[in-house]
């Protein structure tokens, strides 16, 4: 038995109303394990109202993505097999690579509502507050490990199609791993690997993306860079069928990735906003400035630099000094 049972018993119940004697049998449970977890319930921001002559109701929903919902009508091959839900943790990729060392089916997904130590590249934070989507993905590609950076750009390629496609918000990708509404940072990717070196153990493929929070939930230096989808529709997002959306469209890229994975290259192109403009890419030791002019195979960045030489790019930040190329994140994908 876990929460989900108790509170479809609950969400269920014609009168609204479950006596404890009905849920400990459906569940087969004491009267006490229904009651604790009902306390657990109420910890998790559930209010469930207790009347000893007709038992359990519940009176109010948080606004927590509920495994059961996400599950419901998601038709995926991979992606969402799995799904653990948390309420706080300290970051969904730390739980994710702990739980495929311990051989987590293909496609289990973890989700939570807060995180506390949330992840960003080269040891940042990514800051975690509740309202918004924090998930990590675990695959394990028969591929080699060369095309590991391109789950990065997969799973970008995806985030920013669901955000056109069901929100309408022309979204787009500056590489590898930014999702940008109007120049600011609405999501970012973090992929974790174990591998042998010729072999993929697993990937981890980790998506934190503003859905609903109160931007001045970040400091003022990030905030200036950041935005929310909330904010871009002028509304608060439905968080259950964006999760689904993503999830469906992860699991149709990574089968195309895993078929042919110039696909997803083509599709990255054609969302990037990186790509014909003078760029500067920083962060790991040395700094490049030149012309973002491609991707290559294994989707490192080509930047053309003043002498006419291409030098490829596998990790960096990016600033892009000057937008040469038309529009900004207003393309389609491929
Ligand atoms: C990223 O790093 O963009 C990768 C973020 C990945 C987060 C997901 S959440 C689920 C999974 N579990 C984890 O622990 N992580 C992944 P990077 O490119 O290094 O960007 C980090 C920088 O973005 C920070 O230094 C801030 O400047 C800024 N930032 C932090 N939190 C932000 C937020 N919520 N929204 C926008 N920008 C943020």
């Amino acid at each position: 038995m876990n929460k989900d049972d108790i509170l479809l018993l609950l969400r269920t119940s014609r009168s609204g109303f479950v006596s404890g004697a009905d849920l400990a049998a459906s569940m087969g449970v004491s009267r006490t394990a229904v009651w604790k977890h009902i306390k657990a319930l109420e910890r998790e921001g559930y209010r469930i109202e207790a009347i000893p002559s007709k038992g359990y109701r519940l009176t109010t929903t948080p606004d927590v993505i509920v495994v059961s919902d996400v599950k419901r009508g998601l038709r995926t091959k991979t992606v969402g097999r799995e799904i653990v839900h948390h309420t706080v943790i300290g970051s969904t990729n730390t739980l994710a690579m702990e739980l495929a060392q311990k051989d987590a089916t293909d496609g289990t997904v973890v989700i939570t509502e807060i995180q506390t130590g949330g992840k960003g590249r080269l040891g940042r934070t990514w800051i975690s507050p509740r309202g918004n989507l924090y998930l990590s993905v675990i695959l394990r590609p028969a591929v080699p490990v060369h095309k590991a950076p391109l789950i990065t750009l997969m799973g970008a390629v995806a985030l920013a199609a669901t955000v056109r496609e069901h929100l309408k918000v022309p979204a787009g990708i500056k590489w590898p791993n930014d999702v940008l509404v109007s120049g600011k940072k609405v999501g970012g990717l973090l992929t974790e690997m174990s591998a042998e070196p010729d072999r993929i153990r697993h990937i981890v493929l980790g998506i934190g993306v503003n859905v609903n929070m109160d931007a001045r939930e970040l400091p003022p230096d990030v905030r200036r860079a950041a935005t929310t989808l909330a904010a871009e529709t002028g509304a608060p997002i439905d968080r259950t069928s964006f999760v689904k959306e993503l999830l469906a469209a992860l699991d149709n890229w990574y089968q195309r990735f895993l078929q042919d994975d110039s696909e997803v290259l083509k599709a990255w192109e054609g969302l990037n906003v990186t790509l014909g403009n003078r760029v500067t890419v920083s962060g790991t030791g040395t700094r490049l400035e030149g012309l973002a002019c491609g991707v290559d195979a294994e989707g490192r960045l080509i930047v053309e630099l003043n002498d006419g030489r291409r030098q490829p790019v596998a990790a960096g930040d990016v600033t892009i000094l000057k937008t040469e190329g038309p529009g900004s994140g207003s393309k389609g994908p491929g």
